[in-house]
């Protein structure tokens, strides 16, 4: 169980010095990522601290990352994803990996004509049609990132049919990338992606394309991927020549 012992020797504030020792409880892994923290009542009556000095501490890390609030059901700890840059893996992976359990809101699963930028990344001619993939992505009930997924009719002629994870339904077909491009760039959420992303309008946001490819070559999905940047952290590993 979490212990805390005030110090009143110290100079930092109650509150400050109880959301210290809880953040250090956090990343030492003393919660799982799924389970819910104890409440601001459970915390002050078994620390025997004041109620609004429970809160203050709360909203502190609530305000650093670590924990979100979701209404009605308490504070959890902040999805994190350290995501290396250099494998190929899905939302769906990464997320489990790391015991959270993802999920998708869809917004848009259907048929288009492919926009010339589309045909472009994906070799496709004039007059075909794409599917298109538009869903928020979920850990747990945390919303990360919104995604825009168009792929060729021939590679998803069945878009209605994918479930919660594309590479999961693009396996079983076997027709998941093997190989993918990636640009990551920054860009300020405007008002309609900050309403989704459930971020202040202007903030900064980590948007990524990926074009994933067959074995042979062949593009089988480019995906806009609007990433909170306070929950994604793209790692690479780099090593000098010679
Ligand atoms: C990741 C990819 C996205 C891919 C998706 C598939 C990034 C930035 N984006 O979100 O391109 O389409 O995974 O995930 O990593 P799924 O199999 O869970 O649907």
């Amino acid at each position: 169980p979490f212990q805390f012992k005030p110090d009143p020797a110290a100079a930092s504030p109650l509150y400050m010095q109880l959301a210290h020792k809880l953040a250090q409880a956090i990343r030492e892994g003393q919660y799982q990522a799924d389970e819910a923290l104890p409440s601001e009542r459970v915390l002050s009556e078994s620390l025997d601290l004041s109620r609004v000095t429970a809160r203050k501490a709360i909203d502190r890390l609530v305000e650093q990352g670590l924990i979100v609030r979701k209404r009605g059901s308490g504070n959890y700890i902040a999805p994190k994803l350290e995501q290396p840059l250099s494998r190929l893996t899905s939302f769906s992976e990464e997320l489990h990996q790391r015991g959270f359990k993802p999920s998708s809101r869809w917004l848009t699963r259907g048929f288009a004509m492919a926009a010339p930028d589309e045909q472009l990344s994906l070799g496709l001619t004039t007059g075909q049609r794409v599917a298109r993939l538009e869903r928020l992505r979920l850990a747990d009930q945390v919303v990360m990132a919104y995604e825009l997924s168009v792929l060729p009719e021939a590679v998803l002629p069945e878009p209605q049919k994918v479930d919660s994870s594309l590479y999961e339904h693009l396996a079983r077909m076997g027709r998941a990338p093997v190989r993918a491009l990636q640009h990551i760039r920054a860009i300020n959420a405007d008002s309609r992606l900050a309403g989704l992303l459930e971020v202040p309008v202007g903030q900064a946001v980590l948007f990524i394309t990926r074009v994933g490819y067959l074995d042979l070559g062949q593009a089988v999905e480019l995906t806009h991927s609007y990433c909170r940047s306070d929950y994604y952290d793209f790692v690479a590993e780099m090593r000098r020549d010679g």
